[in-house]
């Protein structure tokens, strides 16, 4: 679960990134730009209030802040672009809050995601020269490189138009290709727009609107979401009484870091199951569609090697129910085989002897 934080020059990427650590203000230049956050979550919230456990546990997710996307140097650009196809999503910081006018901040969102359309085209590009030689000189597996080339080429005229793949549908054999390319413009993104107190608010709102009718159009339904970095790395230094007054006093609902967190989260596309008790609460993910059996070989292997049964209950009931004892009673706790999909959301106890 690795997501890295891109974006232009002095766009805010690395404020939101100290904001995700906590580290407040102080920038020592010496810190890591690579670090691990817990994943907000109200319903493990719940749950820990319900148990009162020694330990609460989150869904962590790893993030890394990058250098920008406009790097001009040929080496760094290379490392850079390269370092970014490893990454399973993206969160991409538009630095508002140095921008005048709407237009500007547009602006900066198309250059950010112009800079992604190259590093994809520049890739397809070279694959379709290195396959249309390798076609002539090798005999072996001719059909499946025709097959790609075939599909780069339609890829192409795409990234020339200076649009992103994303939205596309593959057949299986294009997911494949896919997959071993890393196209970057089709990795999950979510837009941070870095606003700040100073400017003007209609000019940040009207240009949030703007964008999110620009994804819309190209069948994009990437979250946008719009963050004032430098106050959350303020925020980020206080304590939880001190937020809590500053949240009030401005009528701040929740962090904006914890709306990112969630929404880059969200974009892995996981679905996360519980275990609960006395000892720990904690959350758990799994990939969406997963069964009984992976939930408990994420837990332990043991779990899954000796797997009995997994009682399963949706966190809501549970809360709803008072004790797992009604919850039983009710008919909410189910007794559920290997096979059994987990839902997002479910409290799951794994019964197993090894
Ligand atoms: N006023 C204001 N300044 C910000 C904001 N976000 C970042 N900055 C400042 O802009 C400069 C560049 O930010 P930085 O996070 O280093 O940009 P990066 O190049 O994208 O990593 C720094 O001096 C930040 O303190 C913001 O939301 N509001
Ligand atoms: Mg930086």
């Amino acid at each position: 679960m690795d997501i890295g934080i891109i974006g232009l020059k002095m766009a805010g990427k690395s404020a939101l990134f100290s904001s995700f650590m906590g580290l407040g203000a102080s920038e020592d230049g010496t810190r890591s730009n690579m670090g691990i956050v817990n994943v907000p979550d109200e319903r493990l919230d719940e749950l820990s209030a319900f148990y009162n456990p020694q330990k609460t546990t989150h869904s962590m997710v790893r993030f890394e802040d990058y250098p920008p996307l406009d790097t001009q140097v040929k080496q760094d650009r290379v490392r850079l672009y390269e370092g970014m196809k490893i990454k399973e999503a993206f969160v991409l910081v538009v630095g508002a809050f140095r921008r005048m006018t709407e237009d500007e901040i547009v602006e900066e969102f198309n250059q950010a995601r112009f800079e992604l359309i190259m590093s994809d085209l520049d890739f397809v590009i070279k694959r379709i020269e290195k396959l249309e030689k390798e076609i002539v000189r090798i005999a072996k597996n001719r059909a499946a490189r025709e097959k790609e080339l075939a599909f780069m080429q339609r890829l192409q005229p795409i990234l020339e138009s200076e649009r992103m793949l994303r939205g596309m549908e593959f057949n299986n054999i294009e997911s494949a290709i896919i997959i071993n390319a890393s196209l970057l413009t089709l990795k999950p993104l979510c837009y941070v727009i870095n606003v700040s107190e100073d400017m003007d608010e209609n000019i940040a709102q009207s240009a949030v609107t703007r964008i999110k009718k620009i994804l819309e159009a190209n069948g994009d339904n990437s979250p946008v979401i719009a963050v004032n970095a430098a106050l959350e790395v303020e925020l980020a230094a206080m304590d939880e009484i001190e937020i809590g007054d500053f949240m009030r006093e401005f009528g701040i609902e929740s962090p904006g870091r914890e709306k990112v967190i969630k929404a880059a989260y969200e974009l892995l596309d996981l679905i996360t199951f519980f275990t609960v008790g006395e000892d720990e609460c904690r959350a758990w993910n799994i990939r969406k569609g997963g069964k009984a059996i992976d939930a408990a070989a994420t837990i332990h292997s043991d779990l899954a090697r000796g797997f009995i049964r997994a009682e399963v209950i949706d966190h809501k009931n549970l809360i709803e129910l008072g004790s797992m004892n009604d919850a039983k009673k009710a008919g909410k706790l189910r007794l559920e085989g290997k096979t059994y999909e987990v839902k997002d959301g479910e409290i799951t106890h794994i019964m197993f002897n090894v």
